[in-house]
């Protein structure tokens, strides 16, 4: 995608206007950022699939206020849900949550391309949101950068600007509900179906339905947190590390006190662990692991027995395509000009570079085509067995039949 193009989606602004002022940084609101939008799920159609086994749904039903005035008390249950936990709820102030719609429903997914001015390893998923009227998760704040989409109905969302991550939070509840919210008045506004909310991570804000229809589209984006990212890193080089690589005092001075802990051994244990983790090409092999780790591993079928390249190869003749399995996460990185890591669902695997580019590029169709690619078969054999593809759409066909 040129940067230098204005986009709708982004209120006309280009993809490098919004990442040097807006990305990370302070919220957009854009009118009309898809123009005559209608969503591809219903209310009815949502909490179908929060019906569903293995589909990640929450409800969120609020019951009142306190003396004060302050929100609560607040429920919050897990799906899978049946029928007749929706023909028991009130006409008002409750939402449901599903996560990540994107792997169940092509339409969707589709929705993903118009993000492509972002890394792709970046994106979370898709949550997808209904209430009736003053439905609501309350004011609150995430640590992730968000695209919040009305897809239909209205909902009104205001804005308590950028707050500290240990703000007061009511407490007693399985929700991070901020105790204090003040809106700015110029952060108040309601959405229309195809209006968009950009928000960067840590700003206060509070949506609730304003009609019967409300649905809003989600799109989440992830970044590990430095306790994550120190843990796992150390995890995944420690593997590696043969035991006799250890704390070395060759040459230290006698002390003076034996029982000193002194700041030469400090000094020593400081440089054995920098030194060990200062490696850019582990960490690389590291990173692309860690981001392409799939948000469900359960829902990557493995195959039980191993397909046969040779057949493979002439389904794909055939005119069969595979696609990427929804959920699976696709990243690659250059070793050399002829080489490069795929890194698929937590794994790496190293592979001829136009090969590893064209797997992770969304846009690239697994057809016939990728057969004329050194190695291609053994690969496309390895990530259909591993679960990463599958035949198209087969997942959702196969989703249509049992509901
Ligand atoms: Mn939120």
């Amino acid at each position: 995608m040129p940067s230098h193009a204005p986009l709708t989606l982004l209120g006309g602004l280009t993809a490098s206007d919004f990442l040097r002022d807006h990305w990370q940084q302070k919220p957009l609101l854009i009118r009309g950022a898809f123009a005559e939008f209608e969503s591809p799920l219903s209310p009815d159609e949502l909490a179908g699939l929060a019906c569903e086994e293995n589909v990640e749904a929450r409800l969120v039903e609020e019951y009142g206020h306190d003396e004060k005035g302050t929100p609560c008390p607040w429920k919050v249950s897990h799906g899978p849900f049946n029928e007749d936990t929706f023909a028991h709820l009130p006409e008002r102030n409750w939402t449901l949550l599903v996560q990540a719609v994107d792997h169940y429903v092509p339409e969707v997914a589709e929705l993903l391309e118009q993000f492509s001015f972002l890394p792709r390893w970046r994106l979370d998923d898709i949550m997808m949101s209904y209430a009736p009227p003053g439905g609501s998760v309350g004011p609150h704040l995430d640590q992730y950068d968000v695209f919040l989409l009305q897809a239909s109905g209205q909902r009104r969302w205001q804005l308590g600007g950028k707050v500290s991550h240990d703000a007061p939070i009511i407490e007693g509840i399985d929700l991070r509900i901020l105790k204090r919210f003040n809106v700015s008045a110029d952060h108040d506004w309601v959405l229309e179906p195809g209006d968009m909310l950009y928000l960067p991570p840590g700003w206060a804000h509070h949506g609730v339905s304003q009609s019967d229809d409300c649905l809003t589209i989600s799109v989440g984006f992830r970044a590990p947190s430095a306790d994550e990212a120190v843990t796992s890193f150390a995890d995944y080089l420690g593997e590696q590390l043969p035991s006799s690589l250890r704390y070395s005092d060759a040459g230290m001075a006698v002390s003076s006190d034996t029982s000193e802990l002194d700041d030469a051994a400090v000094a020593r244990m400081r440089a054995l662990i920098l030194d060990t983790l200062d490696d850019p090409a582990q960490l690389a092999q590291w990173f692309g692991r860690v981001m392409t780790q799939t948000k469900y591993p359960d829902q990557l079928s493995p195959s039980d027995t191993p397909t046969d390249p040779a057949e493979l190869i002439s389904l794909l003749q055939e005119g069969d395509v595979l696609q990427r399995t929804p959920g699976s996460r696709f990243a690659w990185r250059a070793i050399d000009t002829q080489r490069a890591t795929l890194f698929v669902d937590g794994d790496g695997l190293i592979i001829h570079l136009p090969l590893a580019q064209a797997l992770a590029n969304p846009d690239t169709p697994l057809d016939h085509h990728l057969l004329a690619e050194d190695g291609a078969s053994e690969l496309l054999t390895h990530l259909l067995d591993a679960g990463s593809l599958c035949w198209h759409w087969e997942v959702q066909e196969d989703m249509a039949d049992n509901g």
